[in-house]
């Protein structure tokens, strides 16, 4: 699945380009990890192409990066294509940056391995960042490797993290199941939606009101948006976690993210910083960062065990248990369970 000529050429444009074999065994990681920490931005390029990479050297940069990390917070944009994502993101980037903040970007389609070019399409537009050190970019393509970005996206934040950025925005390409996943590593989840694109609608039915922090009404300069944030307020009233008492409630603000003043990212920020407040205060934040870890060990330890059970197909002591089963001198489970005893 990671191997199409896509992803690869995803991979060949990423910012640290070429990368051979040689290279990536002899990382020397504490070195890396040190220059990502000083600002040095083909450290940190290299360190996310390892964990992409699911690197051997992986283990040894989790460990390394793990003292620097926890201080980042952590923004998700997810909506349907077109809404304005990208765009959003460019204009919080902006706005950021004027604060001073440093910033890290990811791309992340995690659905398809075949839209490389939407997310250079996206690189590319972010150049207007291009040469400022207070600003990371990367796109993240699909891999096939220990679960896939599931796996990969944490550890990727993790490095940005632990480089010194005070603000990590993870943009996703769609709104599926996997969107919402990528969604729920962020700390505050922004839900983009656009008038005259049926986005109320389907965010109800994808179950994004549920994910979202925040709601952006994006293209308010369109007809509609007034009626948009109206349904968004009406299908709040239908109830959700959000309508129990000492509970969040998504704020909805309309933006022109296109526009370079007057666009509305001043009140989405402002708003961001009220949620900030909120999961401080009420504990959530803290449970929010356990239960993103509690999942990250699962998916590891899952895709571990999936590895090592993988050993075992096939192994003479497999055909030696089936040899019994057909026997009927055990019994399947039981068998089972002689091979998950042997891990
Ligand atoms: N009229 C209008 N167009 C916008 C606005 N924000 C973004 N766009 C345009 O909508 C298109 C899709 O935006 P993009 O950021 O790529 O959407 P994404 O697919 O969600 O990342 C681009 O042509 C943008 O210039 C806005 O507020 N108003
Ligand atoms: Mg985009």
């Amino acid at each position: 699945m990671s191997e199409s000529p896509e992803a690869t050429a995803v991979q060949t444009a990423a910012p640290d380009a070429p990368r051979g074999r040689r290279g990536r065994r002899s990382a020397d990681v504490p070195a890396l990890v040190a220059g990502a920490r000083e600002g040095d931005a083909r450290s940190v390029a290299r360190l996310i192409s390892l964990v992409e990479d699911a690197s051997p050297a992986l283990r040894e940069v989790a460990a390394a990066l793990a003292p620097h990390t926890g201080n980042a917070q952590v923004l998700g944009l997810t909506g349907s294509p077109g809404v304005g994502k990208s765009t959003t993101t460019t204009a919080l980037v902006r706005a950021l940056r004027n604060s001073g903040k440093r910033v890290g970007v990811l791309a992340v389609d995690p659905s398809s391995p075949f839209s490389g070019g939407a997310l250079l399409g996206d690189r590319v537009r972010m150049q207007d960042h291009a040469g400022d050190s207070g600003v990371y970019i990367r796109s993240m393509a699909s891999r096939g490797h220990l679960g896939g970005l599931s796996w990969a996206t944490p550890q990727a934040l993790r490095v940005l993290d632990a480089a010194g950025c005070d603000v990590v925005l993870i943009e996703t390409v769609g709104v599926g199941q996997s969107e919402l996943e990528i969604a729920s590593l962020a700390d505050t989840t922004l839900v983009l939606v656009a008038p005259g694109m049926g986005d109320g609608i389907q965010a109800a039915k994808a179950g994004i009101l549920e994910v979202a922090d925040l709601f952006v009404v994006n293209k308010a300069d369109r007809d509609g948006a007034d009626q948009t944030v109206r349904d968004l307020r009406y299908m709040q009233s239908l109830g959700g976690r959000h309508s129990e008492p000492g509970h969040w409630r998504p704020p909805i603000v309309k933006t022109v993210a296109s526009r370079e003043t007057d666009n509305g990212i001043d009140e989405v920020l402002a708003k961001i910083e009220g949620h900030r407040e909120w999961l401080e205060s009420s504990g959530e934040g803290h449970a929010r960062r356990a239960e993103r870890a509690a999942r990250e060990i699962e998916a590891i330890a899952m895709a571990s065990l999936r590895e090592r059970i993988g050993d075992v197909h096939g192994s003479a002591a497999l055909a030696s248990l089936a040899d019994r089963v057909v026997a009927g001198q055990t019994d399947p489970y039981r068998a089972a369970d002689e091979v998950l005893d042997r891990l």
